[in-house]
């Protein structure tokens, strides 16, 4: 992407490129949009170990300096789920998949739409964040109605995430452009992948925006004489799940197209790159029931369906699993490695982005396999609302995506300012002891999970201590309590560096740290006519789009259907 791509330097010249007064531009919006997310996630993150603490038995949130600031236990927990869960990731993501296709395909976009659409963002941010911060919308980040927050709450949401889909349209419309510029041209791979990922947030993000602008939004105004709490909660879903892959795919870009490089190797194959990111677009939606096999009046028939839906979108992350391993093999064995596992030590585990990539793998197997768990309709009642699933989401989230955007920041900074990466030794122990820290909140949950503990409970404070005495969850306990520590300790290394780095004096041509991007073992080509067929047939993203479209009106339309028969108006609740 930084050296000139075939398919830039033979384009016709109708499209035009980028200049160097747009790239500046465009690099300091991909900043903004960087440091805005890493600022939610460091507030975030501090409000970590006080949950990590409570299901370590020890109840912080009754200490005079946390009583003065905030609310309640659910206050704490609302903050740190929406700012790193939801804030984070879009803002990170907004600016991510806008900088890397718009280098891939050398276009020029218009910037002042996209600072509009920047600023949008922050307004929403900001907006939202009011409520929250005053306690008027302890709501959680899945704002089950009828509990009832502000509607500033909801305002500001729904204006962060139209902000998302502006993003999106930018990038569709500046593929398209291109598309129409260079006929019978393959789409270069970075952009296949980001275009891939945002029209299925297009798709995805349906749900959510109708549950808040139609049901959310009018109710907490009080326009609404009530809401539907199945309703809503159907339409959250039907975005809450693919929102998960919406924080991972562009996570995937980074294993895909950077990582190899930065170990030393290749990409795998382009044409399975391709189809995992196909498959995504059209199955990732078609599965949200996956989180409600507890909710009555659905149909068993449909709930089924989704979980079967939910083991076919788990395929293309096997397949990422494959490409990964092969690319990181590719890298180590041409760096002298040897043997059935040996050639793990020759990968460069001195280079703190690689690490925290490989690391953030290493926890995605585990995360992984528990995800296919929560999705089994025999195994959900078992670990459904306890302790189990905040255990798997921090080694999705927390980790697969959220130490991957950290190891991209050591070299998107550098690359995007011309600073150099501050202490590199300690940004490698920070994504070391983020690492560490995750596995032991994974295991202490996931463990006191499966003995019933439930979630989203302040357990440190229960009336009855004696049931949770009783478990003896010792062990568990006191691994949750240590690893909100190392997790504290994480933190404050991987910032030290973050703002030492962003607060050192420009020392080189921001260029000369290239965007790390791979060559493939297996490329596509550049033409469709020489492409093989798995090639041209992932190529047509609109049509998938629409395929995918069409496989979600199937499954929740019978879903839904009977839910907008019989409607029902239930009251506002607030509880805290
Ligand atoms: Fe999940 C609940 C099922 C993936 C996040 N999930 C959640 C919640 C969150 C979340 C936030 O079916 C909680 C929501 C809430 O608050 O209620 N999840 C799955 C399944 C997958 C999955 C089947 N989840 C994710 C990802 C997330 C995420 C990704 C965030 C980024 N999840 C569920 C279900 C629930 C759920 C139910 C509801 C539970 C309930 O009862 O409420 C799959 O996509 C997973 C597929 C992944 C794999 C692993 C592939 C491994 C790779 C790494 C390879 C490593 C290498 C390293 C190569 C099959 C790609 C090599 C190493 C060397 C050293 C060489
Ligand atoms: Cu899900």
């Amino acid at each position: 992407m930084t050296t000139a791509l075939p398919s830039q330097s033979s384009s016709r010249a109708a499209l035009p490129g980028l200049d160097a007064a747009t790239l500046t531009s465009l690099k300091k919006l991909t900043q903004a949009y960087a440091v805005t997310a890493f600022l939610a996630l460091m507030i975030g993150v501090l409000l970590g170990p006080l949950q990590a603490l409570n299901y370590g038995g020890i109840n912080v949130y009754d200490s005079p300096l946390l009583k003065a600031l905030l609310g309640s236990y659910y206050q704490g927990l609302t903050l740190h789920g929406v700012l790193n869960a939801l804030v984070f990731t879009q803002f990170f993501i907004s600016g991510w998949m806008l900088y890397l296709p718009v280098r891939d395909l050398n276009v020029r976009p218009n910037m002042r739409f996209a600072w509009f659409t920047y600023l949008t963002m922050t307004a929403g941010l900001l907006t939202a964040a009011v409520p929250l911060l005053t306690n008027d919308a302890t709501v959680l980040y899945t704002f089950y109605p009828p509990l009832e927050g502000s509607p500033v709450f909801y305002i500001g949401a729904a204006v962060m995430v139209a902000a998302s889909l502006l993003v999106a349209g930018q990038v569709v419309w500046l593929w398209l452009a291109w598309k129409r510029a260079h006929p019978g041209r393959v789409t270069p791979v970075v952009t296949y992948m980001s275009v891939a990922t945002w029209l299925m947030w297009v798709v995805a993000a349906l749900g959510l925006v109708v549950e808040v602008v139609v049901l959310l939004i009018p109710w907490s105004l009080g326009l609404t004489r009530g809401v539907d709490p199945l309703l809503a909660r159907t339409l959250f879903w039907w975005t809450g799940h693919p929102i998960v892959y919406f924080w991972l795919l562009p996570a995937y870009i980074s294993w895909y197209a950077f990582l190899p490089r930065q170990a030393g190797g290749r990409m795998a194959s382009e044409g399975l790159t391709r189809l995992a990111f196909a498959m995504f677009l059209v199955f990732s939606v078609p599965v949200g029931l996956h989180h409600q096999y507890a909710d009555p009046n659905v149909q068993n028939t449909w709930k089924v369906i989704h979980m079967f839906l939910t083991f076919l979108v788990a395929v293309p992350s096997l397949l990422t699993a494959f490409s990964a391993a092969a690319s990181l093999e590719d890298a180590a064995r041409a760096h002298g490695g040897r043997g059935l596992i040996g050639w793990v030590r020759r990968l460069p585990w001195g280079n703190a982005s690689m690490t925290a990539q490989v690391l953030a793998m290493v926890s995605f197997i585990f995360g992984g396999a528990g995800g296919i768990v929560n999705a089994s309709i025999a195994f959900s009642p078992v670990v459904h609302n306890t302790a189990w699933i905040p255990g798997h989401f921090h080694i999705t989230v927390g980790t697969a995506t959220t130490l991957t955007f950290m190891g991209v920041m050591f070299w998107l900074v550098p690359h995007l300012t011309g600073k150099r990466l501050a202490s590199p030794r300690v940004a490698l122990a920070s994504v070391w002891w983020w690492f560490t820290g995750m596995m032991l909140l994974a295991l202490g949950m996931h463990w006191q999970g499966l003995a019933g503990v439930p979630r989203r409970a302040l357990v440190s404070a229960s009336a009855q201590q004696g049931v949770y005495d009783a478990m003896h969850l010792g062990l568990p306990k006191a691994i949750t309590a240590a690893s909100g520590i190392v997790l504290f300790v994480a933190a404050i290394l991987f910032y030290a560096v973050l703002w030492r780095t962003l607060l050192s004096r420009r020392v080189d041509d921001p260029e000369r740290t290239p965007i790390p991007t791979s060559e493939a073992i297996s490329a596509a080509g550049e033409t469709l006519a020489d492409a093989s067929p798995l090639v041209r047939r992932t190529e047509p993203l609109l049509a998938l789009t629409f395929a995918a479209l069409v496989l979600v009106i199937l499954v929740y339309g019978p879903v839904i259907a009977p839910m907008l028969a019989n409607y029902q108006f239930i009251p506002g609740q607030r509880l805290w």
